[in-house]
């Protein structure tokens, strides 16, 4: 059986602080419905779609943040999304702010399925940023002020939901930095990781780090992390200036080859495709990237037994 799949990604232009909830879902409403006419069995949302990056905000009581937050999901607001994915058999990929009734706060992900049920549930485990006001940075990230780490690891699910059976993973943003986060979902034989990003134009600890450096490090992430692994990577931007801010775009599609199968061409709302042959991930899961043959665990103690770096002794 055939194992292709028509893979979107829907890039979200900026959404202002002051935008609606509802305002901002018509607009992912609009873009399902756009990629499904155009034959889409899946499509890729961004981080926090449903909100203004709002970790850029520093609230010195964290309770003025909870209106960022998702108490449950789907809600009464998100639940026409769910209905339409379901009404035009589309599954989805969509990043927002989760606040659980333990009162944990996440930064995380889930993929719905083409009849617009949850199948699986990722909490971002890399974040980025710092947790206290930071007067030496241009302005502010404080994912780690808002979220705590995710406690759910890198799974991988071995699911229909989207037409063809598929192994399906996901991870968020800053994750895409971090060979280990695609190497354990490589590890668990993954053929498509979708993810969403946030990414300022600017770094705002070094003014004279170009735009043009920070695309290329996207790229080069995504496209090490597709290659290394044999798997297709999907990657939706949030991105233009969202309240005086800016983020970049170039969401794209990536094959297991690490090329570039669809980039977006704006900083707008956008919705591109490319079809994809889920077997295309077998080639280098056989060859170069066979793990079972090739790994050599015995020197890799480090990478779990130690976080930071330690210099070598001297000679
Ligand atoms: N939302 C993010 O995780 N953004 C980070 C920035 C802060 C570098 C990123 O890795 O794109």
């Amino acid at each position: 059986m055939p194992r292709t799949l028509t893979l979107a990604i829907a890039q979200s232009g900026p959404v202002q602080k002051a935008d609606s909830r509802e305002a901002t879902l018509d607009r992912l409403c609009v873009m399902l419905r756009d990629a499904a006419q155009q034959g889409a069995d899946v499509v890729v949302f961004t981080e926090l779609a449903l909100t203004t990056f709002f970790p850029r905000w520093y609230a010195e009581d964290r309770a003025e943040m909870a209106h960022w937050f998702e108490t449950a999901m789907p809600n009464p607001n998100t639940q026409r999304l769910f209905d339409l994915a379901r009404e035009l058999g589309v599954g989805f990929y969509l990043g927002y702010a989760e606040q659980t009734p333990q009162g944990q706060h996440f930064n995380t992900s889930i993929i719905v399925d083409k009849t617009g049920n949850i199948i699986g549930k990722y909490r971002k485990v890399h974040l980025p940023g710092h947790a206290d006001f930071d007067p030496e940075r241009s302005f502010q990230h404080l994912e780690k002020r808002y979220f705590e780490p995710g406690d759910l690891g890198f799974p991988v699910w071995a699911s229909d939901g989207f037409g063809v059976p598929a192994n399906l993973g996901m991870c968020i943003c800053n994750d895409r930095r971090w060979p280990e986060t695609f190497r354990v979902m490589g590890l668990q034989s993954v053929e498509l990781i979708m993810l969403g990003y946030n990414t300022p134009s600017q770094n705002s600890q070094a003014a004279d780090e170009s735009i043009e450096l920070r695309k290329f490090h996207n790229r080069l992430t995504l496209q090490a992390g597709a290659y290394q692994n044999a798997t297709f990577v999907a990657a939706a931007a949030k991105c233009g200036n969202e309240d005086g801010h800016h983020m970049f775009a170039e969401s794209c599609i990536v094959a297991p080859t690490g090329e570039l199968l669809a980039v977006t061409k704006t900083e707008e709302d956008e919705v591109i495709l490319a079809q994809i042959d889920l077997d295309d991930t077998a080639f280098g899961k056989v060859s170069v990237f066979d793990f079972a043959r090739h790994r050599r665990i015995e020197h890799y103690g480090l990478i779990t037994e130690q976080t930071g770096a330690t210099p070598p002794k001297s000679i």
